[in-house]
C-alpha cells in the first residue's frame, strides 16, 4: 500500500521524488548538494514511518552494493524536507557509503526530498513537517541538537510574524519553526536531546505524556531552568508508542503562544494499513492588524485563556492537503493552543477513533464531531471518499467551554482538504487495536480530592487548585507504583483540560457516569461544575505537576505537585 508519494523540487531545485509503501515498501529519494545531484538513496521500509533498512542502489552515482543481509535498520527518512537519518552497518563497504553520507549529511540536510512515512508528506505538502536529526548511529538511540531561538515567520502573507520556535542545532543555517521539528523514535528507543537556549529569557522543555525519568521532566520542580545562553541535556526513555509534544514548562502563556511546542512521534509495532500518516498540530495565534503576534492579554485572555483569531494546522493558515480521492488516512492531532478547545468536523465524513494520549483504544469508535481541548492528542483514521476535484474543510465548530460566557462561533475553516488522482485499493483494517487492563479499584483505594477554583475578576484573579496558588502550595505525598483515585471537581462553570505529569490514567466516571471509551490520558476535560474520577497508578519517584493546561490558568496558579516516594 502506499503510504505516500510525491514529486516535487528541493530546495536546490533538483527534482524530488518520494514513494513509500507500508509493508515492504520502498523510499526512493534524490539527493542534491548544491546544484550537484547524488542519486540513490534507497530504503526498505519496515513499517509505516519506522525503522526501516537502507541501502544504496540503483543509482547515478558510484556507491557500493549492499546485499539485505548487510542492510542494518535504519529510521526511515520522516517525510521531511530537511532530514535524513541513515544508519549503516560498519563494514568496510559500508563505510564508504556512510562517508558518503556522512559528507552528505550537513549540506545535504536542507535539500533531501523523503517518504510520507512517520509524518506527512509529500515534498509540496504545505502542512509538512520538519524532524529533527538522530546523530547517533545506535538504532535504539536517537540523540539530537535542539535550540530554541527567535525568529520570523509569516503567518499571513507579506506579513512578518517575530516568533520564538524550536530549530535543529544539527542542521547549518537552521531557523525556528512552527510547530518545531518533530522527534522522531520508535517505541523503547532512548532518547537524549542536547539543548541550548537562544532565548533573552529562561525556559525548560517539557515532554507532554512521556513517561520520562522526573529529573528529565522539565519543570522548575526538576531542573534549574535553562538561562539564556545556556545548555541542559535531556535524557529519557519512551516506553509508550503515541503522538506526545513537547514546550516549554515555564511562561508557558507567552512561551508556547509565541511558537515554542513540536510534537514527538513515538512508533510502535502497530502496522495499520493507510494511505498516508499525518502529524497535525492545531494552534491558534492572537494577531494583530500588521500580521504580528499581539503580545497584549486582555481581560477576556486572563479569564479564559487567550483564543487567537487566526487558526493554524502545523503552522499555516487556510492550507490545503491534496490526498488521494478514497484514501484512508491515519491523522495524529495534538492541541497546542493556549486555550482554544477544536472541536473537529470533516462534513460528512465521521472520524473512527483509534487512539487517546497514551496509545491505540482497546475498541476504536467513530464520531462524527472530534473535541480535542490544549493538550490532548487523538489519534483517528479518515475515509476521505469523494470524487476526484472535489473539496471540503477541516472545521471547528461551536463549542461553549465557558457555559455560556465564551461561546466559540464555528464553524471556523481551518483547512482545505483536496481530493486528487483516486487511492490505490488497500488492506482492511485490523481487527484487534490496543489493549486497556483496568487499573483495580475498589472501595479501600485512597481517593485524592482536587478542586478547581476561580477567584476575583480580571484583571485581579487568581486560580487556585484546593485553595492554594501555585507556587504556595502544598505537595500531596503519595507512594510510588501504589494505586488512587483522583476525584477533580470544577466548581467555577468552565471547562478546564486537566494533565498530571508522568503517568497516564483511566477515567472512571463523570459526575458517577463511566465515560463511553476507554483508553490512556494523561490529560482530560474536567466539564465545568462536574467531578471527574479517575485511576492512576503512580510513577517514577520525584515531583509530578498536575495542572489546567490552559496555559493562563496553569500561570496564573492553577496548578500543584504531587511528591513520590520510592
Ligand atoms: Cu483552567
Amino acid at each position: 500500500m502506499s503510504n505516500g508519494s510525491g514529486v516535487g523540487t528541493n530546495c536546490a531545485g533538483a527534482t524530488v521524488v518520494t514513494r513509500c509503501t507500508s509493508r515492504t515498501g520502498v523510499t526512493t529519494a534524490i539527493l542534491a548538494e548544491g546544484t550537484a545531484c547524488v542519486v540513490g538513496a534507497h530504503a526498505q521500509v519496515g513499517h509505516p514511518g519506522g525503522h526501516g533498512f537502507l541501502s544504496p542502489q540503483s543509482s547515478g552515482q558510484s556507491l557500493p552494493h549492499v546485499s539485505p543481509s548487510q542492510m542494518t535498520p535504519v529510521a526511515c527518512p520522516k517525510a521531511n524536507s530537511n532530514t535524513a537519518i541513515i544508519r549503516i552497518r560498519n563494514t568496510l563497504a559500508e563505510r564508504t557509503i556512510a562517508n558518503v553520507v556522512a559528507l552528505l549529511r550537513g549540506s545535504l540536510l536542507a535539500c533531501l526530498g523523503v517518504c510520507a512515512c512517520g509524518g506527512n508528506r509529500t515534498p509540496s505538502d504545505p502542512l509538512a513537517l520538519t524532524t529533527l536529526v538522530d546523530t547517533n548511529p545506535d538504532p535504539t538511540i536517537v540523540e539530537v541538537n535542539l535550540v530554541a531561538s527567535a525568529g520570523t515567520l509569516e503567518y499571513l502573507p507579506g506579513e512578518r510574524a517575530d516568533i520564538w520556535g524550536y530549530r535543529d542545532g544539527s542542521v547549518d543555517g537552521s531557523q525556528p519553526s512552527v510547530p518545531g521539528p518533530m522527534l522522531v523514535a520508535n517505541q523503547g528507543d532512548h532518547v537524549i536531546v542536547h539543548f541550548k537556549n537562544e532565548l533573552p529569557e529562561e525556559t525548560t522543555i517539557h515532554w507532554h505524556g512521556v513517561r520520562v525519568p522526573n529529573d528529565a521532566d522539565g519543570t522548575d520542580h526538576t531542573q534549574t531552568p535553562v538561562a539564556p545562553g545556556d545548555t541542559f541535556d535531556y535524557e529519557f526513555d519512551v516506553p509508550d508508542a503515541s503522538l506526545f509534544w513537547y514546550h516549554p514548562h515555564l511562561d508557558g502563556a507567552v512561551q508556547v503562544e509565541k511558537g515554542l511546542y513540536a510534537p514527538l512521534l513515538v512508533h510502535g509495532s502497530d502496522d495499520i494499513p493507510v494511505d498516508a500518516e499525518r502529524v497535525l498540530v492545531i494552534d491558534d495565534v492572537k494577531l494583530a492588524a500588521d500580521g504580528n503576534l499581539d503580545p497584549t492579554t486582555d481581560n477576556t485572555d486572563m479569564m479564559y485563556g487567550r483564543q487567537g483569531n487566526t487558526l493554524l494546522v502545523n503552522g499555516q493558515v487556510g492550507a490545503t492537503l491534496k490526498v488521494h480521492a478514497g484514501a484512508r488516512e491515519r491523522w495524529r492531532i495534538v492541541d497546542a493552543a493556549n486555550s482554544r478547545f477544536f472541536n473537529l468536523s470533516l462534513p460528512g465524513i465521521s472520524f473512527l477513533v483509534i487512539g487517546f494520549d497514551g496509545g491505540l483504544l482497546p475498541e476504536p469508535y467513530e464520531t462524527d464531531t472530534l473535541l480535542v481541548a490544549p493538550g490532548e492528542r487523538y489519534d483517528v483514521i479518515v475515509q476521505l471518499d469523494g470524487d476526484p476535484g472535489a473539496t471540503f474543510p477541516l472545521q471547528t465548530l461551536y463549542y461553549d467551554r465557558a457555559h455560556g460566557a465564551l461561546p466559540d462561533p464555528g464553524p471556523l475553516d481551518m483547512m482545505t482538504v483536496e481530493l486528487g488522482d483516486p487511492a490505490a485499493p488497500i488492506d482492511p483494517l485490523p481487527t484487534t487495536w490496543g489493549t486497556l487492563d483496568p487499573i483495580p479499584v475498589d472501595a479501600t483505594t485512597p481517593t485524592q480530592r482536587i478542586t478547581l477554583h476561580e477567584d476575583g475578576a480580571p484583571p485581579n484573579m487568581t486560580f487556585s487548585i484546593n485553595g492554594e496558588v501555585y507556587p504556595n502550595v502544598t505537595p500531596i505525598v503519595a507512594q510510588s507504583g501504589s494505586v488512587a483515585i483522583w476525584s477533580v471537581n470544577d466548581d467555577v462553570g468552565m471547562d478546564h483540560p486537566f494533565h498530571l505529569h508522568g503517568m497516564f490514567f483511566q477515567v472512571l466516571d463523570v459526575n458517577g457516569v463511566p465515560p463511553e471509551h476507554a483508553g490512556w490520558k494523561d490529560t482530560v476535560i474536567v466539564p465545568g461544575y462536574a467531578t471527574l474520577r479517575y485511576a492512576v497508578r503512580y510513577g517514577g519517584p520525584g515531583h509530578w505537576m498536575y495542572h489546567c493546561h490552559i496555559l493562563e490558568h496553569q500561570e496564573g496558579g492553577m496548578m500543584g505537585v504531587l511528591e513520590l516516594s520510592p
